[in-house]
């Protein structure tokens, strides 16, 4: 969230966001802002005439379904349009952080219903490996639990074992923190770090079974060639990993490719690991070796904070002891509209398209919804089957607007379990995991 507000009561240096703000006092927010009060008996935020007037002004248009805007509610219309350097083979991308290189894909540029390379988001916790020789590269297979550890090339994993091509999703355990009040350090993802490209390689089973797993097998845990940001080269950036039952998976894959092409550098080139619907920290870049353990694996990034949340929930801000964590598995149902664009402009007599994609971890996705009276009807979406287990899914629907003025889309996906996404910020947890929270563009109907 880019736009910065002052509030009254601050010292001038102290600038807060747009979340902090309305998280402190949503109805004072609301008062500073829009003039609008809570209404005393049916207590949802109503506009006074004032108000109606200030946000519309600061829209730039008349919001025909301002009755129904819930109070505290930050207008999407609002939220950043962040612009900036461009990564070379990544155009379009928004850099969060440059060392190390962490870049989200706007929402309209994942419209596709695979995700070209280019719009792939890119989430490094260290420095990628440079001059990468895929002819030389290895992979190891080792651990406490590998009955007979063995060194391949990736020419021996293309002839030894099965080919397999498979689209799937990819969603960091971060995305969407930047939504958590109090604010959680790390990348400040929006909803863009999520991607479903079409991976091939071998299935990790196959070469697992191939070296040998141990009754006792518990983990099985990745290293990779990037190297710490500290220089530091006894350091590992990040070293994660599933337990056997994922593992296993028919769609836990060891992939060399990405859409038909090399995996891009900045995505795991030459080699990498795949196993989707869980944070994708689980699927491990530029892989060189695998480790089966007889526990939990061990590795950079397995033990809490990290990739972890309470066992129940706690009041925002507060600290959490490492043994009440839990490390995160199959993620949260969720969905994004990638058509339209927030803020597009559009004529109000024409239908207008909707569009997007919807996932939910290991799960299926069996309804997705959308609004335009800020969640008060919801209209069930055409929803398509994934090509393949763990690939999203694909939803279209229109809406036709009655009059000119602002409008807001939101998207909420339902899981075959009957979980749905909420309407607000779920859960607040120490690292800001697993925001699931509706996706809402805005459109301007003129
Ligand atoms: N070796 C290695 N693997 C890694 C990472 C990393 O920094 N190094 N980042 C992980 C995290 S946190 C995520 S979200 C995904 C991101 O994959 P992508 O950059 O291809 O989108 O890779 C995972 N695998
Ligand atoms: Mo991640």
């Amino acid at each position: 969230m880019k736009t910065r507000l002052v509030s009254g009561n601050d010292k001038p240096e102290r600038r807060l966001s747009l979340h902090e703000l309305y998280a402190r006092d949503a109805e004072a927010a609301d008062r500073l802002l829009w003039g609008r009060t809570p209404h005393p008996v049916s207590r949802r935020g109503f506009l006074r005439n004032s108000g109606l007037l200030a946000m519309s002004t600061a829209l730039g248009m008349s919001i025909p379904f301002a009755r129904f805007m819930p109070a505290g509610l930050i207008p999407a219309a609002f939220a950043a349009e962040n612009a900036g350097d461009a990564i070379p083979g990544k155009e379009g991308l928004v850099i969060l952080n440059d060392r190390p290189l962490n870049a989200e894909t706007p929402a309209h540029l994942l419209d596709d219903n695979i995700t070209p390379n280019h719009r792939m988001f890119i989430r490094n916790n260290g420095v990628p490996p440079e001059n990468i020789n895929p002819d030389s590269w290895t992979l190891e297979v080792a651990g406490e639990s590998c009955v007979r550890p063995t060194t391949f090339s990736i020419a021996d994993l293309r002839s030894r074992f099965e080919e397999v091509s498979l689209q799937l999703q990819l969603e960091c355990g971060g995305n969407g923190r930047s939504e958590f009040v109090p604010a959680a350090s790390g990348n400040q993802w929006t909803t863009g770090a999520v991607g479903c490209p079409m991976f091939t390689g071998v299935r990790l089973r196959d070469v697992l079974n191939y070296c040998g797993v141990a009754e006792d097998a518990q983990y099985v845990g990745y290293y990779g060639a990037d190297t710490h940001t500290s220089g530091n080269p006894d350091l590992d950036p990040i070293s994660r990993g599933v337990p056997i039952g994922k593992a296993m998976e028919r769609e836990s894959i060891i992939a060399w490719s990405m859409n038909g092409e090399d995996i891009p550098l900045q995505n795991g080139y030459p080699l990498r690991l795949v196993c989707a619907g869980w944070p994708a920290s689980v699927s491990g870049k530029w892989l060189n070796r695998l480790v089966v353990r007889d526990r939990v694996h061990d590795g950079e990034k397995m033990a809490a904070p990290s990739y972890t949340v309470p066992r129940f929930p706690v009041a925002p801000g507060s600290r959490v002891p490492d043994s009440d964590m839990k490390i995160i598995e199959s993620m949260p149902v969720k969905s994004l509209v990638t058509f339209p664009q927030s803020g597009l402009s559009h004529d109000f007599r024409q239908r207008l398209p909707v569009r997007g994609h919807a996932w939910a971890g290991d799960d299926q996705v069996s309804a997705v919804f959308i609004s335009i009276d800020f969640g008060t009807t919801w209209f069930p979406t055409a929803l398509n089957n994934a090509p393949n287990r763990l690939a999203w899914q694909s939803w279209q629907s229109w809406v036709q607007f009655r009059e000119p003025g602002y409008y807001e889309i939101w998207a909420r996906a339902q899981d075959t379990q009957g979980r749905s996404q909420p309407m607000v910020v779920p859960g607040w947890n120490p690292r800001g995991y697993l925001n699931n929270a509706c996706h809402r563009v805005a459109v301007q109907a003129v």
